[in-house]
């Protein structure tokens, strides 16, 4: 296996205060030590490494933003390299610790009740809890707005119902925040214990991306809550796309992660495979220009992510400048990736580098949280003032 080398063309780290130097150096070493040794062989079998959880919780990475029940209150350029660091190991553990912290407890912390964060941030930040976030049903992916799962009132509980589709850690959950239409016919979020009767979640088999990650499919059959169980700050679909701000915003920086990882990877690789008059293949001007291409865009991705973390560290950050966050990145990610596999030739294809899982992954990572070109409408609105989705 390659010895990652730091890419930083930049200076990006002079830019860096002490902290977030220690908070990346310390995930990056917990990833070197714990995740990359392992995840080929996750990924082959299709295993989620749940064996990581304690670890991770111990180093603060769930719900890392948060201040109080236990959270690490990290500044949210101090949890982006986190997602960078964890994400140049995998994507899909990078998944897991977003879901948990921007879907599951960010909800909770922003809309929720006192005796609602009480009752589950501390279990959710020490991993005792996991959680998973339902808002993509069947026929609602790109356009949430249509859900159809309902929670009806009777009495005091609402019935709730409907199904929610590529859901991730869905299996593994014991608490999902569902969001649904009440009677009213406004988007709530629910929280529901998934061992209640008439819950059921079943995991998406057959998935070549994001192997090392739970997706599950989630069937709601009359399922039924008490009252206090909505969260009682979150008012219609724009509390659900509240929490996806800040998950876009962890990918934005994940996905340089495994940028970097590929990018690396290939640069050594070029050094050291030789082809015609035993020259290497970095010396030839295509691959030069590929490796070039990669540099400049990693570079560029990692000071628009660092930008947008300064304005969301200072509250400034709008959602329109995290979707070209987004957008930018997980695109500069998987065109990295394509082009450090084709410059391992054949090698590209196997599981002995990391770069054919990393560009796996990153189909889904440019699809899920908004696909490129739902966030190219959504900067397009914001640039013109004209909604163009329908
Ligand atoms: P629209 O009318 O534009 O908005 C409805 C209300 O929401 C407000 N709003 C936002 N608020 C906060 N943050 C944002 N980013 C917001 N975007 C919109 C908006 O102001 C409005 O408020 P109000 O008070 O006027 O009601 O809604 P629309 O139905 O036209 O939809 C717009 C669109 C297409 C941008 C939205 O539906 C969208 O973002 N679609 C993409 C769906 C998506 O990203 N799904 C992600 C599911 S979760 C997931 O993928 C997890 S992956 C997990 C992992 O990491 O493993
Ligand atoms: P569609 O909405 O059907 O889009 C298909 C294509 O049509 C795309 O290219 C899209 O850009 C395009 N398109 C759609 N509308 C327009 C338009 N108006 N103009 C132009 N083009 C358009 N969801 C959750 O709620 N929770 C999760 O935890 C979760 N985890 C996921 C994990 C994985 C591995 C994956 C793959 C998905 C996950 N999702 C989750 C779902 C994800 O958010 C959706 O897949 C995503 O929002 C896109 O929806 P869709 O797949 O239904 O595609």
């Amino acid at each position: 296996m390659l010895k990652f080398r730091d890419v930083d063309l930049v200076g990006l780290a002079s830019l860096l205060n002490d902290d977030e130097r220690l908070v990346r150096d310390n995930t990056r070493a917990w990833v070197e030590d714990n995740l990359i040794p392992i995840i080929e062989d996750c990924a082959r079998e299709g295993r989620f490494p749940r064996e990581l959880l304690p670890a991770m919780a111990a180093l603060g990475l769930f719900g890392a933003t948060l201040q109080g029940y236990g959270c690490a209150g990290m500044s949210n350029v101090e949890y982006g390299l986190v997602m960078q660091e964890l994400e140049r190991g995998d994507s899909g553990l990078r998944s897991f610790v977003s879901v948990q912290s921007a879907l599951v407890m960010f909800p909770i912390y922003a809309f929720g009740g006192e005796e609602q964060k009480q009752r589950w941030l501390p279990r959710l930040q020490s991993g005792e809890v996991l959680g998973c976030f339902g808002l993509t049903e069947p026929d609602f992916g790109s356009n949430p707005a249509g859900m159809r799962a309902r929670a009806r009132r009777d009495g005091g509980e609402y019935i709730l119902s409907g199904e929610k589709m590529w859901i991730t850690s869905g299996s593994i959950a014991q608490l999902a925040v569902i969001w649904a239409r009440d009677d009213e016919g406004q988007i709530g979020g629910f929280l529901v214990e998934t061992d209640r009767p008439g819950f059921q979640a079943q995991d998406i088999h057959g998935k070549y991306s994001l192997r090392a990650s739970v997706t599950s499919s989630l069937a709601l059959h009359d399922v039924r809550i008490p009252l206090g169980h909505r969260l009682p700050g979150a008012r219609g679909l724009g509390s659900a796309l509240q929490c996806l701000n800040q998950a876009r915003y962890g990918i934005g920086w994940g996905v340089i992660g495994a940028a970097m990882q590929c990018y690396d990877t290939a640069l050594q690789y070029a050094g050291f495979r030789r082809q015609f008059h035993d020259r290497p293949i970095a010396g030839h001007q295509l691959v030069q220009e590929k490796l070039v291409w990669m540099a400049n865009e990693i570079s560029k991705a990692q000071l628009l992510a660092l930008q947008i973390g300064r304005l969301k560290d200072r509250g400034e950050a709008q959602p329109m400048q995290i979707s070209l966050l987004k957008r930018n990145n997980c695109w500069m990610a998987l065109e990295t990736a394509r082009r450090a596999r084709d410059i391992l030739g054949a090698n590209g294809v196997a599981s002995e580098y990391p770069v054919f899982r990393h560009m796996a992954n990153l189909e889904s990572v440019i699809t899920y949280e908004g696909t490129h070109d739902i966030h190219t409408l959504i900067i397009g609105e914001a640039l013109t003032g004209l909604a163009a989705y329908a």
